[in-house]
């Protein structure tokens, strides 16, 4: 057991602080040993091999799927656990009414309680990480604790980890501690041993932010964001308060380049909620001819004013974990064949030749494989062959579109935002922001029908500003006005804002916009209005293309489509604006006058559309 310091045995050069913080962590939750993580191969390939032996991991067929591994989680750890999710500030008032909260002082009570000896009979893995590329300007250093060797491997791939961070750390910049358990101690207090199981975790979890003292604390669940917590948790969470204290924005947002038929290139930044297409965007393949796409990243921005007074973008990630049902050669052919090898799945089917599948990979499904909870599944079985939200974890690196500017330390300077969600009525396929102000409006009104990647109904309808709802790490109407100050200090270079609508459906439920390498032409269109190549109309959304504008080439869509994927409703956009005000009010005194604005002026421009019908 691990109760003295020096069984922390840290590598030469580590300050004391880390040293003394590690140790602390140790004596909490008595590991059997302490292993700091130097991100080498062998490293991984160690933990490959140990988690294979111990059932946590299943190799796929080599000749297949190279490096590939199948792991399988307890249907109670499959997403994010929002309910469980605290923000741990001083003030109740600073967390807001979108958060949970917790005061510091009682959950720092409760983790001592639930950590306490929560890593015995394990061992205890020390991740030193930077967000974004080593040493860059933008990025920034954390350490992980976990007693999850899949967390270590897969932090690997999401994060820089190892020797580089742990120097510039020992160098003396700072960096965010994040402690992670999965809350299932192999031996009890009383050294009763048990043995380990495939899917470790706990029925209780706890995934905390101390955003005054920037900790992160996340105990009971192995899966995704609740474990990886360089992601959620660090780069999301905990840097949107660092980014309000430092004049920056941390966002859910995928990064891509576009250049265009004349050589222009563009940079862009859509925040869409979880599982509503990043990262299938950032992987667009175009299927207009002359435009090309390249990845920056798929999931989280962080952007920054540059000395040329302009807002640059860097993906802090190092790698995508993504949705796989719904990724076919159809669909996403880019990102299906950076999993053809060394990849980490979650959650699909394996199939009887030792390969993955999951729902719309093929069109033709296996005859036989066995599930995401290890049953027999054939295709009349009644059940999904791969949970909603299983994932892939892959390196970035990997895919064939990332863009050669993807590690740039001082990022890709951003022309565009785009604002989405799912929404099978009222939004428009497109629909261009009046203003910076505006915008801001927009990506604070978004509502979107409910996914997998978190608990819930699947399709209900939940407001999700920003795409942010689950991410912010402070209080909402704050974060709005934070957005509201930054666009001041942008001026007119900052980026234009769009709101885009892939989800529309017809009556009959079907998709009105055949969307993924189709959404290249709403797309094109936003970038040629940027270029002031395109005139628009003024309509309650915003500004929409004139008819004949949008480029329909080559696509099968009628004239009727079309008009439906445009229709803006007054009376139902009335009623939106009424949501929008009890929305709103549920902030206080604390939304900017400037969103009471907007709201406003929205009003008038549906008095307007309904006096002139
Ligand atoms: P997180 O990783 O959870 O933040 O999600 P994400 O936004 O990266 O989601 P992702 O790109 O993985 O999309 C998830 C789902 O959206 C998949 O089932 C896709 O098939 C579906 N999807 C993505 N783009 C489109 C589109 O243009 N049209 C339609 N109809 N579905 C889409
Ligand atoms: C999301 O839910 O938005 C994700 C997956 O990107 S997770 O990392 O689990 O948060
Ligand atoms: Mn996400």
């Amino acid at each position: 057991m691990c109760s003295d310091v020096t069984s922390v045995s840290a590598p030469p050069g580590v300050p004391q602080s880390v040293v003394d913080w590690v140790s602390e962590v140790a004596r909490l939750t008595q590991p059997d040993g302490v292993h700091w993580c130097d991100g080498s191969i062998e490293e991984r390939d160690r933990l490959y091999d140990q988690m294979v032996a111990g059932g946590t991991l299943i190799k796929l067929n080599p000749q297949l799927r190279p490096g590939c591994y199948l792991a399988r989680s307890l249907p109670s750890d499959v997403a994010r656990v929002e309910a469980r999710t605290f923000i741990c500030s001083e003030l109740e008032s600073e967390a807001g009414p979108t958060n949970n909260w917790a005061a510091p002082d009682q959950m720092r009570q409760t983790l001592a309680q639930v950590f306490s000896g929560s890593m015995r009979g394990r061992t205890m893995y020390v991740i030193p990480f930077s967000m974004g590329p080593l040493g860059g300007d933008i990025s920034k250093l954390g350490i992980e604790i976990t007693d999850s060797p899949y967390v270590v491997v897969s932090m690997r791939i999401m994060t820089r980890v190892g020797l580089g961070p742990l120097a510039a750390i020992s160098a003396g910049q700072p960096w965010v501690p994040a402690v992670h358990s999965v809350g299932y101690p192999l031996v009890d207090g009383s050294g009763q041993t048990r043995p380990d199981v495939a899917w470790p975790c706990n029925e209780e979890k706890y995934i905390t932010h101390f955003p005054e003292t920037r900790e992160i604390w996340s105990y009971g669940s192995g899966y995704g964001g609740n474990a990886l917590l360089g992601k959620k948790c660090y780069a999301l969470r905990i840097a949107s308060v660092l980014a309000r204290d430092e004049g920056w924005l941390a966002e859910h947002m995928l990064i891509l380049r576009i250049t265009g038929p004349n050589g222009r290139v563009f940079n862009l930044c859509a925040a869409f909620p979880s599982a509503c297409g990043k990262t299938n965007l950032a992987m667009l393949r175009p299927t207009i001819p002359g435009w090309k796409v390249e990845t920056v990243g798929d999931d989280i921005a962080w952007m920054r004013p540059g000395p040329d007074g302009r807002l640059h973008a860097i993906n802090p990630e190092a790698g995508f974990f993504g949705v796989a049902p719904g990724t076919s050669e159809k669909t996403n052919p880019t990102c299906l064949h950076a999993l053809s090898h060394d990849t980490i799945f979650t959650n699909v089917g394996l199939t009887d030749d030792g390969d993955v599948w999951w729902e719309g990979m093929t069109d033709q499904p296996p005859a036989h494989l066995i599930d995401w909870q290890g049953q027999d599944w054939t295709p009349d079985c009644g059940r999904v062959a791969a949970h909603p939200n299983s994932r892939f974890t892959v390196n970035a690196a990997q895919a064939e579109s990332i863009s050669p500017n993807w590690e740039d330390p001082a990022g890709v300077p951003v022309d565009v935002i785009l604002f989405g969600g799912r929404r099978s009525s009222n939004v428009p396929l497109i629909s261009e922001s009046y203003s910076w102000e505006h915008g801001v409006f927009v990506g604070a009104t978004v509502s979107s029908e409910q996914t997998a990647a978190a608990e819930g109904t699947v399709g209900d309808l939940r407001r999700d500003p920003f795409a942010m709802l689950p991410f912010c790490g402070y209080n909402m109407a704050d974060y709005w006005a934070h957005w509201l100050d930054l666009g001041r200090t942008l001026g007119d270079q900052a980026p234009r804002i769009f709101q885009v609508n892939w989800f529309r459906r017809d009556a009959e439920g079907n998709w009105l916009w055949p969307g993924f390498g189709d959404n290249s032409r709403p797309i094109e269109w936003a970038l040629r209005r940027i270029s002031g190549e395109v005139a628009a109309r003024d309509v309650i959304s915003g500004r929409i293309p004139v008819p004949g504008d949008l480029n329909v080439d080559g696509l099968d869509i009628t004239n009727a489509q079309l008009d439906a994927l445009f229709e803006l409703d007054p009376k139902a956009w009335a009623y939106e604006a009424d949501l929008t005000q009890t929305y709103f009010e549920r902030f206080g005194d604390k939304v900017p006058p400037a969103l009471w604005d907007q709201l406003e002026q929205l009003r008038q421009r549906i008095a307007q559309t309904e006096a002139e019908a």
